[in-house]
């Protein structure tokens, strides 16, 4: 991870560098426009869902303010913007017609980005399913493969020969476990069959999207995005490395697996026993369908143990506010095994960031801790890069204080401050220290001191 002017090549020159957003958690303007309901919508009317008992109605504002916040996007000098279409908002009830108002605004956002010279990199799927398909089953009913498969080909055709890229969904672990299995995202459910079927829908409406998108022209590169860790044990004990191995397998081998070898491993599917999902012939083949990119998002390493939880205090790291362990050299480990054990398409990095306690002072917000957290995992990428795993681009997470999920609005993972009172943005010291990051010759961009910072 420790960097040195002189210890070898820089990134690329096309390595492609961004910031990221999603539709709930910027957007607002929650039933504008003919946009329908989202079971985040219908989750955060759940007491007890949301920390701070928020919800999206209002958000950023991004829907109002998109113009002024593509400017800001500009203005850090990056060369992409990834976005999530919001699903009901461009067809409210997930089936029928679509919704010319919501298609207007994300052809503007496209146009827009266009003409500031950035590239759009889109997602369909950033969890905000239309309730009116949960209301069948949602994710756990096969026929909502189908519907994701209309939805991304009517993206496709009005948004595909614009974006430089489309990413089918964003970390579907945290769709089928959290909102599945322990249930404190959307929709709520509580079942560990549910979750793995949902995985295996996923996974489906994945590849057959892929499949259709492709056959109707459209040449954007396409991908997924996996939430990814590497998956460490407390201590060297048998029984330790044992629960590793099976975290391991529960949590990176089966979403990586299908995707790339179109299997299922097969000592998860031994352990799931009556939970296996309901796999029909040709689906694992649909599911293998070849990828232009692999977007991996990354926040932390895992530590298992067979007893007790392990205690991310023990480990002498830095710690965010959302409780997680900084660990920059798990970013580097987690490539290097991907690029050992798959054949891997590129990889991007798609999200990367950290929430902390910001303070303002003097209209200003100096978040060194952020700004050495991104600065450290780009130092492990380029470190990764050096070990020969191919990786095409790195996106902040995320540009704006945003919505964080069932957290609400205490978190901040941007690194433009939103005041919620007045949609006022600031850039805080990560942004200006990004910005000038970028600023530097691509090929000088390897000059970073240990900490990452650069000399
Ligand atoms: O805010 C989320 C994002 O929506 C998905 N990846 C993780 C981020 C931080 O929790």
């Amino acid at each position: 991870m420790t960097l040195s002017p002189s210890s070898g090549s820089a990134f690329p020159k096309d390595f492609v560098w961004g910031v990221a957003t999603s539709a709930f958690q910027i957007e607002g303007a929650s039933d504008a426009d003919g946009k329908g309901p989202s079971i985040w919508d219908d989750f955060c009317r759940t007491p007890g869902t949301i920390a701070d008992a928020s919800d999206g109605r209002e958000a950023c504002d991004h829907y109002h303010r998109w113009a002024s916040d593509l400017d800001l996007v500009a203005g850090l000098g990056v060369d992409a913007y990834r976005f999530s279409v919001s699903w009901p908002r461009v067809q409210a009830l997930g089936s029928g017609a679509f919704n010319e108002a919501g298609f207007s605004f994300y052809e503007e956002l496209v146009d827009g980005m266009l003409a500031r010279g950035l590239k759009p990199y889109l997602t369909l799927n950033h969890w905000d399913l239309p309730s009116a398909l949960q209301a069948q089953g949602g994710w756990e009913n096969r026929q909502t493969v189908q519907r994701f498969v209309e939805y991304a080909c009517e993206v496709a055709r009005r948004l595909g020969d614009r974006v430089a890229s489309i990413c089918t969904h964003n970390e579907p672990w945290v769709i089928a476990v959290l909102g599945h299995e322990s249930g404190i995202f959307a929709p709520g459910i509580k079942s560990r069959a549910a979750a793995i079927q949902v995985a295996h829908h996923l996974f489906l409406s994945h590849g057959m999207a892929v499949t259709a998108m492709r056959s109707q022209g459209c040449k954007a590169a396409m991908g997924i995005v996996l939430n990814l860790s590497p998956i460490n044990a407390a201590t060297e004990s048998e029984a330790d490395q044992a629960a590793a191995r099976r975290a391991d397998g529960g949590g990176l081998r089966w979403y990586v697996d299908p995707l790339l070898k179109g299997e299922y491993p097969a000592d998860v599917l031994q352990d799931l026993g009556a939970d296996a999902p309901k796999v029909l012939p040709g689906d694992m083949a649909q599911i293998k369908v070849p990828l232009d990119f692999l977007g991996v998002n990354y926040y932390m390493r895992s530590v298992v143990s067979s007893g007790e939880p392990w205690d991310v205090k023990t480990s002498g790291h830095e710690i965010t506010d959302m409780g997680w362990e900084v660990y920059p050299q798990g970013l580097t480990e987690l490539l290097v095994r991907l690029h050992r054990d798959y054949p891997l398409p590129p990889i991007f990095i798609t999200e990367n960031g950290a929430a902390f306690k910001d303070e303002v002072v003097d209209a200003q917000v100096h978040d060194g801790q952020r700004q050495r957290y991104i600065a450290n995992h780009i130092a492990a990428t380029l470190d990764a890069m050096r070990q020969g795993v191919r990786v095409d681009g790195y996106f902040v997470w995320s540009l704006l204080d945003n919505f964080e999920w069932a957290s609400g609005y205490a978190k901040r993972f941007g690194i433009v401050r939103v005041d919620y009172d007045t949609q006022q943005r600031t850039l805080k010291d990560s942004a200006l220290w990004y910005r000038h990051f970028l600023q530097k010759p691509k090929t000088s961009r390897h000059g970073m001191n240990a900490t990452g910072l650069e000399l």
